[in-house]
């Protein structure tokens, strides 16, 4: 059975909580559809969050790869379309690091677009009741870096097959984070918990892409 790599962050910033791990380590180890879901949890730290994801993807070759992240402006469930080459910390992380206008990647391209079907998994999130909406950015901290340098890593050499299809998806606040994240809508563990289920579900599934004409999913 296929591997699904599915990634969630230690919590930042002073924080108790990051839901991006405490979906990820509700999923571990369970089946959906055609894959075996794995977790790892990586540090909030742009010098160590790369390498981890790089030892991840060598120890288990996954087929599919689901990084996730706390956005805590956020009231609905992110599915992120492009990773810039871009370092531009509004906050420390973990490590007390604070980089500003930087690259992920020297050299690198500007950008990737994800490898996820986006708009179908958006679509799919919103039939069954949850909130879930498109986003053009992953911002600028280690989430980014982590979307960013995973898609690197996926991308094809030229002329040879993808090794994985992936990307990045953010997740908004949990209730116990409602007092620190006020401009945000929490969401209960098991809405996202059953939100990302159907993602996997989705993208294990190998949906297409949904492209729209005159009705926009967002
Ligand atoms: N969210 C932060 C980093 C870790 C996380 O869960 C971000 O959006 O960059």
């Amino acid at each position: 059975m296929n591997t699904l790599l599915l990634t969630g962050f230690e919590p930042f910033d002073g924080d108790a909580f990051n839901p991006s791990w405490a979906v990820a380590l509700a999923l571990d180890g369970q089946r959906i559809g055609g894959a075996r879901v794995v977790a790892v949890q990586l540090p909030c730290v742009f010098a160590t969050a790369l390498p981890a994801l790089q030892a991840a993807l060598a120890a288990h070759r996954p087929r599919w790869v689901l990084a996730l992240g706390l956005a805590g402006s956020r009231s609905a469930i992110s599915v992120e379309r492009v990773a810039v080459n871009l370092v531009d910390a509004r906050i420390p992380d973990n490590a007390g690091a604070q980089p500003i206008d930087q690259p992920v990647l020297a050299g690198g391209p500007a950008a990737y677009f994800t490898g996820l079907p986006a708009k179908a998994i958006v679509a799919r999130l919103q039939q069954a009741g949850h909130r879930a909406e498109l986003s053009h950015s992953a911002g600028s901290f280690v989430c980014n870096q982590v979307f960013y340098g995973l898609m690197h890593a996926l991308a094809a050499p030229p002329g040879s097959a993808a090794s994985a299809t992936g990307g990045f998806i953010h997740l908004p606040p949990l209730p116990e984070q409602a007092a620190r994240y006020p401009q945000a809508a929490s969401m209960a563990l098991a809405d996202q918990v059953a939100a990302l289920r159907l993602a996997v579900e989705a993208v294990a599934a190998g949906v297409a892409e949904l492209h729209t004409v005159g009705g926009r999913v967002d």
